[in-house]
């Protein structure tokens, strides 16, 4: 079976990723005097060809083992040009599966990189493969975030686990000046300097104080009409198994659905986020709900993680108008401003296989302790039709209980990350999924 093929039978979001990924690099041939017969083949999303941030690489390798004793080490080496830019060691069970690694693309300079993946058998290289990335971060964010992940030393090539580790969250001079002392003075500032931040000063020095801010009557009834009936398709088809009147989510229809796609990349939400970030803005997924989802508090960050911090915003868009009982957004007030939880500073372990339930018990007791320990005055949105709610990466929030489970709460969450700055799952480990 095919390297696609074998993606594609695996399950639902392996059939998404396969068609996603487009770019295959079929094996080249052993080195002169290798001892191991096989072929290592990479997959690479087609437009990542021209990447930012953390580029995710599948690989994997087909190999005849019966060569290699207990004692020898299998390494994986990331070459660009003879520079090796990182290695990391095979496991017996990462021969035949697929794997992945993010090249922090920060490290490198832009334009056009062919870079090489080579597997040594006791340092003796065995097999190669090579593929093309072009490389493009721009701006005086991204120039900031290559700075600081050359001078930490942040590694150049990650296998299988982004984390928090990884990145100097602790470096000062990366705020983002919504996270500063003196974040009220730059908003004046930004008064006069774009009449976005103008239009909607009260809404921005919100997000300062809050941690969030409500934008009212962004979207207009034929355009909400358009997506109610994009996710009326979605409900009669089950899309996720998804059953009415459930607390479940959807995710990422704006793959398969031309309104909520255009939801995503909405042009109002863009330029205010753009005004929030001082960057261009990078779409990440969408989450859609019929009914209240019921969450309790909690923080994005340690789900969708930006590096530098801040740099990531949720936005909540309501689409229909919100009943009192109907399982509310709510939000803590002023909650932004709490610790950053990581995996690694509340001893989380890494989600993998979708095995969530040890890292969601121990992360939800580090957010419960966190609320008990301070006051927060609570907000609950009801939001109307068309209203739109931007809440900062850190602020707790969730969704109240459905006191009435007949009443529907039609809302799509997205979530954003500023283009200059790196976005990954820290729960998960996983490289960030930006359009
Ligand atoms: O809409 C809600 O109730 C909360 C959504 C949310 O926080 C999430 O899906 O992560």
């Amino acid at each position: 079976m095919s390297f696609l093929k074998q993606f594609a039978h695996k399950s639902t979001s392996a059939k998404r990723l396969a068609s996603a990924y487009l770019s295959k690099f079929n094996s080249k041939s052993n080195t002169a005097d290798s001892q191991l017969k096989g072929n290592i083949t990479i997959l690479l999303r087609q437009e990542r060809q021209n990447v930012a941030g953390l580029c995710k690489v599948y690989f994997q390798l087909s190999l005849n083992t019966d060569h290699i004793n207990e004692q020898q080490k299998l390494e994986m080496q990331v070459l660009s040009g003879d520079d090796e830019l990182g290695r990391f060691s095979i496991a017996n069970n990462d021969i035949s599966q697929e794997n992945w690694l993010a090249i922090n693309t920060h490290k490198l300079n832009n334009g056009k990189h062919k870079l090489t993946l080579q597997l040594l058998l006791d340092k003796k290289p065995q097999l190669y493969n090579s593929f093309t990335i072009s490389i493009n971060n721009e701006g005086p964010l991204a120039n900031k975030v290559s700075n600081s992940l050359k001078q930490s030393n942040s590694p150049t090539i990650i296998y299988k686990d982004c984390n928090s580790r990884l990145f100097d969250f602790q470096n000062e001079d990366l705020k983002p000046w919504f996270d500063k002392s003196n974040a009220h003075q730059r908003l004046e500032q930004k008064t006069e300097e774009h009449p976005i931040a103008k239009q909607y000063k009260s809404e921005f020095e919100s997000f300062l104080t809050h941690g969030f801010m409500v934008l009212e009557n962004i979207l207009d009834d034929k355009f909400i009409e358009n997506i109610n009936r994009d996710i009326d398709d979605a409900v009669k088809k089950k899309v996720q198994g998804y059953e009415e009147g459930s607390s479940q989510r959807i995710m990422g229809l704006h793959n398969s659905y031309k309104h909520i796609h255009q939801l995503w990349k909405q042009a109002k939400v863009i330029q205010i986020l753009e005004q929030i970030f001082e960057d261009a803005v990078r779409p990440c997924q969408t989450l859609t709900y019929v009914y209240g989802s019921q969450q309790s508090y909690h923080q994005d960050t340690v789900h969708l993680t930006p590096f530098p911090a801040g740099y990531m915003c949720g936005v909540w868009v309501a689409l229909e108008d919100i009943k009192a009982g109907s399982g509310e957004l709510r939000v803590l007030k002023g909650s932004h401003r709490l610790p950053r939880i990581y995996r690694d500073t509340s001893n989380c372990p890494q989600v993998i296989d979708n095995q969530w339930d040890e890292f969601s018990q121990t992360v939800d007791k580090e957010w419960q302790r966190l609320i008990a320990e301070h006051k927060f005055e609570e907000m609950s949105y009801l939001a109307k039709k068309g209203d739109i709610l931007i809440w900062h990466e850190n602020l707790m929030h969730g969704g109240s209980v459905r006191v009435d489970n007949n009443q529907s709460r039609r809302s799509i969450v997205s979530h954003y990350f500023a283009q200059g700055a790196l976005g990954f799952y820290d729960s998960s480990g996983l490289p960030a999924v930006l359009d």
